[in-house]
């Protein structure tokens, strides 16, 4: 099924993605699982209020922030003119993201469902698309379950011993709703299924392979608008990186009997990243990961993405001399990519696998299934952000649990898996347990660590000594590349001290500079994102005042902290 294949949506002479952002009509509800009789809302919702989309709901409608559904979706829509009869096209609805799971109805008829949010999923709908008014009905269910990832409702010893209300088990708030792009998408029917590039090293540039899963016809490929074959040598000049991010158009045509079959055009950079010794290579230099963890999170949109955000955000840490970021704790938007690509920030992609926990005490396989799904959000991701020069590596959980048996080989075979998927970039996950068995899997060691906050509070004095001998320790270990995926204090904005004192921007700022410090002299230190880039929502907490994260350079509302203004002194110039 083409429209409903992994490439994401485009328009073209073969193609079409209708935008079906906008106003939707939405209601809280109990789930309405039989076809009959009232509350029967496949067809049509009864009694829906106004809500944007994308965007969460949690923080749109009065009183709605702790529900986390199940809730109804309604929208209303004429397909464009030219789509009726689809002869031989087919038709879909994509989802960028439903948090945390979905089923989907046109026109009364069932489509079918997705689960796990952040993540895009398209759904054929050839046989309910009708001419004139169709009724799009999506039922979003962001409740907390042991059984999902990431995990809710789990026991306190298993979550840092912190008690949040909602009860989840990372340190986010767990917003609902339809979070990205919906489009109405029209594909050929025996079209281009897959394209596949990948970057290999060669003496004088780069080698770039692509693979084209097409019906049968003849595939051309067109780099820049001159016909190439695969794979193709690319000059060094013409590769991207941070310093000159440049991007290519590679267009795929399929044809039949001459005649124009399928389109698809990437617009693309080709780079290689490798791991050799203790160094992380970018075309073949080594090179220094500097930025942050960065959330999606926005006052009313909640974890609702708008490129406007993503493009602020961006621009802000290119300004500040950064040249990467984390995805944490879940896959990001695909039009904030978009921008990576253009800007030159290396990405670490992370899956949704945030907080993962394998109880033994589990007798109904809830970890198992936890297991299931990380793997199979693994292989969404990596399916979705293959292509992507601006990906450099995968992070295939953030922080989990490690003190039970088969929690080693839960994370070996993650690791494993993003390896045996996409063999071009190193893979790792972000841990605070560094000695723990699992992170041998990694092919860099990704570390978060609080010295100077969680440990040692208030020791701005020694939290420099305890960093430079975790990783050092941590090196000796496992002899490959650190990445600091995490350190930082939380600063209530407007809040000074001297001395620097825990919570002010003083004691933030101070702190991480002085981390940065001891990172920067190690050689074997391939890179440090400060945690986070901007303030974000948290549920309740007595250590989150206002059910915030005050960890950001940046307060929500992106106005810059003392710690943004240092960084943007240590970070020029802003070149690699
Ligand atoms: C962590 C987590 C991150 C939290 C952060 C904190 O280790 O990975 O999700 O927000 O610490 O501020 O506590």
């Amino acid at each position: 099924m083409s429209a409903a294949s992994p490439l994401r949506p485009q328009t073209n002479a073969c193609r079409l993605a209708v935008d079906l952002s906008g106003t939707w009509l939405f209601r809280l509800g109990d789930d309405v699982g039989d076809d009959s009789g009232d509350g029967d809302w496949h067809g049509g919702i009864a009694g829906g209020i106004p809500v944007g989309v994308p965007g969460s709901w949690n923080d749109q409608v009065p009183g709605a922030r702790d529900e986390l559904g199940p809730a109804w979706y309604e929208r209303r829509f004429e397909p464009p003119p030219g789509t009726f009869p689809l002869a031989g096209r087919e038709a879909a609805i994509r989802f960028g993201s439903a948090s945390y799971a979905a089923s989907v109805w046109l026109n009364g008829q069932f489509l079918g469902g997705h689960e796990g949010g952040q993540l895009p999923f398209a759904l054929d709908c050839s046989g309910a698309l009708r001419d004139g008014e169709n009724v799009l009905v999506v039922q979003v269910d962001g409740r907390l379950a042991r059984d999902r990832v990431p995990p809710g409702l789990v026991p306190p010893g298993d979550t840092h011993g912190r008690v949040f209300h909602p009860d989840v088990s990372y340190d986010f708030f767990p917003f609902a709703g339809l979070h990205r792009r919906v489009e109405l998408v029209l594909a050929p029917r025996d079209g281009i299924r897959d394209v596949r590039l990948e970057t290999t090293a060669d003496d004088a540039g780069a080698l770039l392979s692509v693979r084209v899963d097409a019906a049968d016809g003849d595939v051309t490929l067109t780099l820049d608008g001159a016909p190439i074959a695969s794979p193709h040598r690319v000059d060094a000049s013409a590769l991207w990186s941070p310093a000159s991010p440049r991007l290519h158009l590679l267009e795929v045509e399929l044809r039949r009997d001459g005649v124009l079959a399928d389109r698809y055009a990437l617009r693309t950079g080709i780079r290689t990243v490798a791991v050799a010794g203790d160094q992380l290579l970018l075309n073949g230099a080594p090179v220094r990961l500097r930025g942050f963890g960065r959330h999606e999170d926005f006052a009313v949109l909640g974890r609702g993405t708008t490129p406007a955000l993503a493009a602020r955000d961006l621009l802000l840490m290119r300004q500040l001399g950064a040249n990467s970021f984390r995805t944490a704790h879940y896959p990001c938007d695909e039009e904030t990519l978009d921008i990576a690509d253009r800007l030159g920030l290396m990405v670490i992609a992370e899956t949704p696998a945030v907080g993962l926990y394998f109880g033994d005490d589990d007798p109904d396989g809830d970890t198992a299934r936890r297991q299931e799904l990380a793997l199979g959000s693994l292989a969404e991701l990596i399916a979705r952000d293959r292509n992507r020069a601006c990906v450099i590596a995968w992070s295939v959980a953030n922080e989990p649990r490690m003190d039970y048996p088969g929690a080693a080989a839960a994370l070996r075979e993650l690791c494993d898996r993003a390896r045996a998927l996409d063999g071009s970039r190193p893979v790792s996950y972000a841990t605070d347990l560094p000695d723990a068995a699992g992170v041998e899997a990694a092919d860099i060691v990704f570390l978060n660590s609080y010295p100077g906050w969680y440990r040692y509070p208030g020791r701005l004095d020694v939290a420099e000594s305890v960093l430079g001998d975790t990783l050092d320790r941590v090196y000796r270990r496992h002899g490959k590349p650190v990445i600091l995926t995490e350190f930082g204090a939380d600063a209530m904005p407007g809040s000074h001290a001297d001395p620097p004192s825990m919570w002010t921007e003083e004691y933030q700022a101070e702190l991480i500079e002085r981390l940065l410090r001891v990172a920067d002299r190690r050689s074997y230190v391939a890179g440090t994102h400060v945690w986070a880039f901007a303030d974000f929502a948290t549920a309740q907490a007595d250590h989150r005042p206002q059910s915030v994260n005050f960890k950001g350079v940046f307060t929500r509302d992106r106005r810059p902290k003392l710690a943004a203004r240092r960084l943007r002194e240590l970070w020029q110039p802003a070149d690699a």
